[in-house]
């Protein structure tokens, strides 16, 4: 139930739209730049659309070397997660330090995870936000609840990974940079240039801001944070990129230009993905040293069904 301040139930009202048989809001009116109904009205998948098989295969050449390099947080051990979401619970059950089964030839040991899905290093889905009632390609906000999860646009939709062509731009070669930063197309656009890199359709964009990196040295966000704003969207549109992701917690950035408008642009508008929380670090250390910012990419949803999001472990393979 929404918006009770006084803690009273107030009398549900009914949409004043209507909603198909297939959870789409007739008539809805989409925002600019959009891409619903490009891929088919009932799409699920959005620029995940981009990754075609062709793509992948010309982004597999990309692995040269082998050198694989992880963009994943620790999940659980002595980093402490960045953002407001509950830290991870990681329980052990049967352990082969407490357990001998039989004649001892066998012993096991099995963990659990608690782990809010938006905690770490993590994949925002299509129903991790709406606008206005809506989501993605119109499907209607309501359709989403705690006790059958997303029915449209659900994280299993997308278990066969994102996998393509990935491109760092760092941004953070001077040191990071500061809280409140709105990253801008033409930022974008000077750091591709400066380190001889193109943006097309399909690529994976990491950008690098530094932030994560500060915050993990025990800094606060007190001033917000570094991330892109909403004036990046047609850029992003145009150039046709699948996924955006960031090394900040929300990607967009803090304090916020309005109701996470940047979140309601690229998820819900254009069906683009965002990647949060994700450890850049490393990677633009290796892209520095070699000089080379495209790579093969790879990062599985976990197939969390109607699940809004997913942890991810993503790897870049040079
Ligand atoms: C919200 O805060 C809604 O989401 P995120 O974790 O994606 O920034």
């Amino acid at each position: 139930m929404r918006d009770v301040p006084d803690g009273k139930l107030k009398a549900w009202s009914p949409p004043q739209y209507e909603v198909d048989a297939n959870g789409k809001v007739v008539g809805a009116v989409p925002g600019e730049p959009n891409n619903w109904g490009r891929w088919g009205d009932d799409d699920q998948r959005g620029c995940v659309n981009l990754l075609t098989p062709e793509r992948i295969a010309a982004a597999a050449t990309l692995a040269r070397t082998g050198k694989r390099i992880s963009l994943g947080l620790p999940i659980g051990g002595p980093t402490k997660m960045p953002g407001y979401r509950p830290p991870p619970l990681h329980l052990f059950g049967e352990t082969t330090g407490d357990f001998v089964l039989g004649d001892g030839r066998l012993q096991y040991s099995d963990d659990y995870v608690v782990l809010a899905l938006q905690a770490t290093t993590q994949l925002d889905g299509f129903g991790h936000v709406a606008g206005g009632d809506l989501l993605y390609n119109g499907f209607w906000a309501g359709l989403i609840t705690a006790s059958s999860g997303a029915r449209r646009l659900g994280i299993h939709h997308l278990a066969d990974g994102i996998v393509g062509r990935a491109v760092l731009l760092d941004l953070a070669v001077g040191g990071p940079l500061p809280g409140g930063h709105a990253i801008e197309a033409d930022e974008l656009e000077r750091v591709a240039a400066a380190q001889g890199v193109e943006i097309g359709p399909g690529d994976i964009l990491l950008i690098r801001t530094g932030h994560l990196g500060w915050l993990l040295e025990g800094n606060n966000e007190t001033a917000g944070a570094p991330g892109l704003t909403y004036r990046a969207l047609p850029w992003l549109h145009e150039r046709d990129v699948a996924m955006v992701a960031l090394d900040n917690v929300a990607a967009e950035v803090l304090p916020p230009e309005g109701p996470l408008p940047f979140h309601v642009g690229a998820i819900r508008d254009l069906g683009m993905m965002i990647g949060e929380l994700f450890d850049l670090d490393a990677l633009a250390a290796d892209c520095a040293a070699d000089g080379v910012y495209e790579m093969f990419f790879t990062a599985p949803p976990l197939p969390v069904v109607n699940g809004v999001g997913s942890p991810l472990n993503p790897i870049c393979i040079k």
